[in-house]
């Protein structure tokens, strides 16, 4: 550090020049990320909410209520009459402290969670830390979890089973209901993972597509993670906790003894109000015609891009349920690796061999359009087939 401290209008300047290297969602190329730009709202509330710390809300009663007015808000959304639950970092707190309450409730000595081979890598971390066995259980056709494999894993050690509502690989949608079966026969947890679908699935059946039921009306949903800074269009860091019932919180609680509140529930000691704020600004902009306008907006232009891959002979990796397309060509890692040198902002990913493409708010027809002609561009002037 430098002994004396630059004037306001120098820093800024620099961060200003600095911030150019960072890719801009309003490019339109980038592809690969299940964040966007945050709603107007939430960028004007996180600010005049910055200096707001939910890890003391007797300094903060403002905030507190916010977050308990959001937290009321995702769980009318996801049928959750008595639910509680927090905003946390992200998904991957949230699925900690899912895992977390399920472990303390089960209260095991070698204690193990059932894991489809289509859970996000966010568990892995989280069994690691909170020394839980992973067990996998294996997909079906169209990559979702079998539930037959998940009831084969279950033994007196088990203590949860993980659905995902919107993998992050795919889009895909566990069968929820037969999971939740599952939990209540053998009286283990279910965690649904609904970081990415959350925000979606709620509102396909106002535009007229299926809507799966994967939330608390399923008896044996105990948690739902449900990310604000994924399609919620908040503002980072925004994860969503929300528990069945105020019982869970009794196994993930910690005594903090000089501070305005008794306990603690959330990972994250000192942690923002701001985008609680955000979030609870958005929910008050958009209300639930706008997130189903936004929700429309990226399912069309998913059905768009998916038809126009395949009539360019690329094949699908499944039938898209949510705003994710994934295909295939003759090398999928080269021309992702291609795209990218192109400034197209894909992911390659390696499980599946195929190129992931999340249809993000930020996303426009015209973007769509200019990826379509230069990947057919750049697939043809490196020997790439779209065809397998
Ligand atoms: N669960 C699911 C289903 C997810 O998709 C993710 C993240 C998580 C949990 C973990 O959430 P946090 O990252 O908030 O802790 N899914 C994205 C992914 O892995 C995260 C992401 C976001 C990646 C933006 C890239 C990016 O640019 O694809």
């Amino acid at each position: 550090m430098q002994t004396k401290g630059r004037s306001k209008k120098t820093v800024l300047s620099e961060l200003r020049k600095i911030r150019e290297q960072d890719l801009k969602y309003e490019s339109g190329r980038i592809l690969c990320s299940m964040c966007t730009i945050p709603h107007p709202s939430a960028k004007m509330a996180h600010q005049l909410f910055l200096c707001s710390n939910l890890g003391d809300p007797g300094l903060f009663p403002g905030s507190l209520q916010l977050e308990k007015e959001v937290i009321r808000k995702l769980a009318d959304l996801l049928n959750g009459k008595k639910s509680v639950g927090f905003i946390v970092s992200g998904g991957t707190e949230a699925n900690l402290l899912a895992l977390l309450a399920a472990r303390n409730m089960a209260n095991v000595s070698n204690p193990e969670v059932i894991l489809p081979e289509s859970a996000h890598f966010s568990f892995n971390k989280v069994c690691d830390l909170l020394r839980l066995k992973e067990v996998q259980a294996s997909l079906d056709s169209s990559y979702r979890v079998d539930p037959l494999s998940v009831e084969r894993c279950i033994n007196k050690n088990t203590v949860a089973v993980i659905g995902t509502a919107g993998t992050a690989e795919l889009g895909a949608i566990d069968p929820i209901n037969k999971l939740s079966e599952i939990a209540l026969d053998h009286g283990i947890s279910l965690h649904v993972d609904a970081a990415f679908g959350g925000f979606i699935i709620p509102f396909l059946k106002g535009i007229g597509r299926d809507e799966t039921s994967f939330d608390f009306q399923l008896e044996g949903v105990k948690s739902i993670t449900v990310d604000p800074h994924k399609m919620g269009m908040s503002t980072i860091p925004a994860g969503g906790i929300l528990f069945r019932d105020s019982a869970c919180l009794e196994y993930i609680k910690t005594e903090t003894p000089y501070l305005t509140e008794e306990f603690q529930y959330t990972f994250v000691g000192t942690r923002t109000g701001a985008s609680v704020a955000a979030t609870w600004a958005v929910f008050e902009s958009l209300g639930v015609e706008g997130f189903q306008n936004t929700v429309k907006h990226c399912i069309e232009l998913t059905m768009l891009l998916s038809s126009r891959l395949e009539s360019r002979g690329f094949q699908l990796v499944s039938r898209p349920t949510l705003n994710i397309v994934a295909f295939r060509s003759s090398n999928s890692k080269v021309l992702a690796e291609r795209l990218w040198r192109h400034g197209w902002f894909v992911s390659y990913v390696p499980r599946l061999d195929c190129i992931r493409i999340v249809v993000m708010p930020h996303l426009r027809r015209r973007h769509i359009m200019a990826f379509l002609k230069d990947l057919s561009k750049i697939a043809e002037s490196h020997n790439i087939l779209a065809s397998l």
